[in-house]
């Protein structure tokens, strides 16, 4: 095979998960995904109490292929989770670039998925916090490889406002539209039970699945080549996650998600040193969508209030902004200093601050009134001891 994306089409599979040099190397530097054997994350409590083995072939998938090895055990779960409420997608009713969603308590879902139990099912329990909800439960635990995971660091270090650890409930044939993650994070996701049938995008490809308006295609199995006149051209790989498997999801790949048989799964989403600048390009984008978004304002106001406006939307828009950002950065860097020994499982500090030096210059270049605005917003502090966090890192 010759070209870059053709050698991205061959995603290898771990048996024997690799050693964390091997993962930093192969896969979370160059942004490579991969797939992990079920003896990862053997001995997580879920793999053993919320699945029971599948003897039932409702789901008239006779390939024996993609016939999943255990099935949820609704009782159980719904006795221990059933008061966590989440957001359930109707996987026939599209709403924008996702689905519609109900609030739903997860004994009311779990009631609907055994009734389906393994059928043809269209309600899909996605993005439920149930770490946080039992944050007691030690239900799994993270894997070593994905441990370097500054968005979950930083935001249980803020008191339970919000984190990226996730549960996915859903019945057979329940799916998630094509998207990339939330700020061009990596994501890992665990199947408990249940098939996962993946179709990946390599990057680099996105003006082939996006119409004249920048709209991507939502459903990879229903395209309009009127709209998608290049769809056909894409490179992409299909994976079958089967039971106890675990999937490596790199940043800014495009994928769909279809489940086979009913499927549980744990999934972060996660930054660290070596996709920083892509979280940093996701965030930068945003923000120049709000700057446009309100141009016409900006004779009305002196371009610090104008800056300042753009973040508020930017907030709003996309959940976060420049303070959240450097705080995460600084709080990170801080934890480090105050790490007594070298860290397992992350790359050399010396190589992090230097990501974290090359997304610092970037963003100076990018935005010249960068300095101005953490002063008139009161982090030059944050901005102070991250500088002097990183300088005593490389001593
Ligand atoms: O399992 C799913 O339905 C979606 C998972 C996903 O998109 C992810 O882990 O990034
Ligand atoms: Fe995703």
């Amino acid at each position: 095979m010759a070209g870059s994306i053709d050698e991205e089409l061959d995603i290898p599979y771990y048996e024997i998960p690799p050693t964390y040099d091997e993962f930093l190397k192969n896969h979370l530097i160059p942004n490579k995904p991969c797939i992990i054997g079920p003896s990862f994350t053997h001995s997580w409590k879920a793999n053993k109490e919320w699945v029971v083995p599948n003897d039932n072939n409702n789901n008239n998938n006779k390939s024996t292929q993609h016939q999943p090895k255990y099935k949820p055990n609704y009782k159980h779960l719904s006795q221990q989770y059933g008061t966590a409420q989440g957001q359930v997608a109707r996987c026939n009713k599209r709403h924008f670039t996702d689905q519609e969603r109900t609030e739903m308590s997860f004994a009311d879902f779990c009631t609907r998925w055994q009734e389906d139990d393994g059928k043809p099912s269209l309600d899909y329990l996605k993005d439920l916090h149930l770490q946080k909800t039992f944050p007691d439960d030690r239900f799994y635990t993270v894997p070593d490889l994905f441990e370097d995971d500054w968005l979950n660091e930083y935001w249980l270090q803020q008191k339970g406002d919000d984190d990226y650890r996730f549960a996915y409930f859903g019945g057979h044939t329940t799916f998630t539209p094509l998207h990339a993650d939330v700020y061009k994070s990596y994501s890992w996701s665990s199947n408990v039970c249940g098939i996962k049938k993946w179709t990946m995008f390599p990057p680099g490809q996105e003006s082939l699945y996006q119409d004249k308006f920048n709209n991507a295609v939502y459903d990879v199995r229903d395209i309009d080549s009127t709209q998608f006149t290049k769809f056909n051209q894409t490179k992409k790989i299909e994976i079958y996650q089967k039971d106890g498997e675990t999937v490596f999801v790199p940043s800014n790949w495009f994928h769909q998600v279809e489940n086979i048989g009913a499927a549980i799964s744990i999934n972060h989403n996660w930054i660290n040193a070596s996709n920083l600048m892509f979280t940093y390009a996701s965030l930068r984008k945003d923000w120049n969508d709000c700057k446009h978004a309100i141009e016409d304002l900006q004779d009305t106001m002196s371009p610090m209030e104008f800056l300042q406006e753009c973040q508020n939307l930017l907030m709003v828009h996309s959940g976060w902004d420049w303070r959240i950002f450097l705080n995460m950065i600084a709080h990170v860097v801080a934890n480090r200093v105050k790490q007594p020994s070298v860290p397992a499982n992350q790359p050399d500090l010396t190589w992090q601050m230097d990501r974290i030096d090359e997304v610092l210059t970037q963003w100076k270049k990018d935005e010249p009134r960068l300095i101005e605005y953490f002063e008139n917003n009161n982090l030059m502090s944050v901005y102070t001891q991250l500088q002097l966090d990183m300088s005593s890192i490389r001593k």
